[in-house]
């Protein structure tokens, strides 16, 4: 079981392989598309096909993707695990590090590839990756840390049959005072509802497990079979072997599965939606999905369902790290509480430590980049842009103490961070309260779901100086607010590094300025930048206030919806805030 001899062929062929330059043109388009058989829909495509290639590259080459955009709005793309170390204009968040394309222009993504694994490249303006614009993104290592036979890439996805921007219009609306979010119509298995695999006896499988969801949580297993996990994130784990895995929206997980000796027997793979995150489960949902592994396709012999589904024991913090690296005591220390509140424009949003995410008027690099000494300054990125300085090579620890009754996937760009530690309730610095510390050689990925009503504490150097952003990667939850800007190493940045002159030609394309602070002005005179989204205010305490809120907003629904709506036309007024257009 652990000898793979039959692989090092190829691979010692691979080796040889120069670093090349891979080079893309996609024309970002819309097109008609029936992913999941049930419905066809307009998508968001490449070269007017759905769906987008993949990507693959090797550790050296450089990533060249030539974006033209033929939408009617913006775009922008983001290399999601990328540390884009020197390169912090190309990670592609819309406002963070770059004006998003405008319709009919063009721009060029070019960066070296020095990472290896399973990574996926999606959309990052508004909800837009939800209309199909995501695709695995694969980048290959020679050799690689083990063997196998073959490699098979298996995006997991949720598909809606709506527009994402119809479904964000309802979403972030004052009639939706419990923030309860779209439910997907359909979940695709290597993008599509008739997935199958063959295998061969005695074969090596590694299995690519990459969630490129909006939403859904996916428990996935094979029946009959066993896991070997290899990668989580893109980094390399110590083996271990599994029954099932559990992966959250934008977490990845490579695991090697031997194939049985004989064919009498064919199984199934399953991916099963957690449930537990659907305000109402629709009944026409399959959210048990299967796709058919077959060792002989002419008979119909499968073994019985052995699926663990929710039940699955999988625990991504017990994992470590193939090339070990202990945990140290950090110099900073970040508290970012959870939470989900109606706020003043009448909106659930999910917020950090009670103050809503709202993009600024200037992407958050120009203006670290642009403003000299004031860049130290957190309020020159503007008032809700939520902007956290971090000193370079500083070790930086997060606390996220998660108050919703659901769990959240919260990713960090520019980095992998350590898992140390998790607890029930909120962690007030109170070491008891941590189950265990995680400290010798701690699980590092790029995504980490922290579960209901309990605390997760993750690290890592401040050693990419940089403006990346960290968020909710259920996209409902970003767009409501969910996600604060770490400024990481501003003095640094300003040393090493120019925007591009691409940068500013797209942002004067689409009429935002290159410069100043996140209003767009000189100093600290932030009037214009997108605030006053923000609690509300009653007197009572922080647990009343859901109560109260939901209490104003229902009177408000009852008595004076029509007032409202004359005074303004609050979910456009939230898109256009969200990305600065307002
Ligand atoms: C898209 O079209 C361009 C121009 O015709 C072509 O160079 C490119 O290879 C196409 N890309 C894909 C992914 O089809
Ligand atoms: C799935 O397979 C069925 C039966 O072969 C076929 O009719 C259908 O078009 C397929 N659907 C997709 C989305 O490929
Ligand atoms: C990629 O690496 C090469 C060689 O080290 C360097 O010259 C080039 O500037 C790098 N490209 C980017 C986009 O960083
Ligand atoms: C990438 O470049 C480094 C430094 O030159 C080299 O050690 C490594 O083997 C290369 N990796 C691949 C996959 O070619
Ligand atoms: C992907 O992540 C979403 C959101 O966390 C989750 O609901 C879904 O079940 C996951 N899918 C898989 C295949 O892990
Ligand atoms: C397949 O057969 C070989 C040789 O008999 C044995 O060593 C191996 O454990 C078997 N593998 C499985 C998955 O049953
Ligand atoms: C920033 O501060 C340093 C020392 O505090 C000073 O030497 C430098 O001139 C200042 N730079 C700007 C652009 O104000
Ligand atoms: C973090 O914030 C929570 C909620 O405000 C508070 O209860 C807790 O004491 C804080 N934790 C630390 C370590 O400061
Ligand atoms: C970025 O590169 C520097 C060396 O230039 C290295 O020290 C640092 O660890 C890298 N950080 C990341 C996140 O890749
Ligand atoms: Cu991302």
């Amino acid at each position: 079981m652990r000898s793979f001899l039959s692989a090092a062929i190829p691979l010692v062929f691979a080796t040889v392989a120069k670093a090349a330059i891979v080079e893309h043109w996609w024309d970002i388009t819309y097109t008609t598309a029936n992913p999941d058989g049930l419905y066809e829909r307009r998508v968001i495509g490449v070269n007017g096909t759905w769906p987008p290639p993949q990507v693959d590259v090797t550790v050296n080459d450089t990533l060249i993707i030539h974006a033209h955009n033929s939408l009617d709005e913006p775009t922008a793309l983001h290399s999601h695990g990328m540390f884009q170390n020197g390169t912090a204009w190309m990670d592609g968040p819309s406002m963070v590090t770059q004006c998003p394309i405008p319709p009919g222009h063009d721009f060029t993504y070019e960066f070296n590839i020095t990472q290896h694994g399973s990574y996926w490249i999606h959309a990052h303006y508004m909800g837009q990756y939800m209309d199909g614009l995501r695709t695995p993104f694969i980048l290959h290592n020679s050799p690689e840390a083990y063997t196998y036979d073959e490699d098979i890439v298996v995006p997991l996805e949720d598909w809606y049959h709506e527009q994402s921007s119809n479904l964000l219009d309802s979403f972030l609306n004052q009639y939706n005072p419990t923030g309860a979010e779209p439910v997907p119509q359909s979940g695709l298995i290597k993008r599509t509802p008739n997935a199958s695999f063959n295998f061969v006896p005695g074969k090596t499988y590694r299995l690519r497990l990459i969630n490129m969801s909006g939403f859904s949580m996916f428990y996935v297993s094979i029946d009959g079979h066993e896991f070997d996990v290899i990668e989580i994130d893109g980094v390399d784990t110590q083996r271990q072997t599994v029954k099932s895995v559990y992966l959250t929206a934008a977490q990845r997980v490579s695991v090697l599965v031997t194939a049985k000796n004989t064919t009498d027997t064919n199984y199934y793979f399953r991916a099963d939606m957690d449930t537990d995150m659907f305000d109402i489960l629709p009944e026409d949902l399959d959210y048990n999905l299967v796709a058919p592994v077959y060792y002989d396709q002419s008979h119909n012999n499968f073994a019985p369902a052995d699926d663990e589904g929710m039940a699955s024991q999988f625990d991504d913090i017990e994992f470590k790290c193939l090339e070990p690296a202990a945990a140290v005591q950090p110099d900073k220390q970040v508290n970012l509480t959870i939470d989900f509140q109606v706020t003043t424009d009448g909106i659930n949003r999910g917020m950090f430590n009670e103050l809503p995410y709202l993009a600024p008027l200037v992407p958050s690099l120009n203006t670290m980049l642009g403003m000299g000494n004031l860049s130290y300054e957190k309020t020159v990125y503007g008032p809700q842009t939520r902007a956290i300085i971090l000193d370079h090579l500083s070790m930086v620890e997060i606390v996220l103490n998660n108050l919703d009754a659901g769990a959240h996937p919260f990713h960090l760009h520019g980095h992998v961070f350590q898992i140390v530690g998790r607890g029930a309730g909120v962690y007030d610095g109170d070491e008891s309260k941590v189950e265990k510390w995680y400290l010798e050689n701690p699980i590092q990925r790029d995504t980490v779901q922290v579960p209901a009503e309990s605390f997760t504490i993750i690290r890592f150097r401040a050693d990419n100086p940089g403006v990346w952003f960290f968020h909710c990667h259920i996209e409902w939850h970003l767009e409501s607010g969910l996600a604060v800007t770490f400024i990481e190493a501003p003095e640094v940045a300003q040393q090493r590094m120019t925007l591009p002159q691409a940068f500013n030609d797209i942002c004067e394309a689409g009429n935002i300025p290159t410069n100043g602070n996140g209003a767009g002005k000189e100093g600290l005179d932030l009037k214009g930048a997108p605030s006053g989204i923000t609690l509300i205010y009653d007197g009572f305490t922080a647990k009343g206030k859901g109560a109260m809120a939901a209490c104003i907003i229902a009177a408000i629904i009852g008595m004076g919806s029509i007032v409202w709506y004359a005074l303004s036309d609050p979910e456009k007024k939230a898109r256009d805030i969200q990305v600065g257009r307002a």
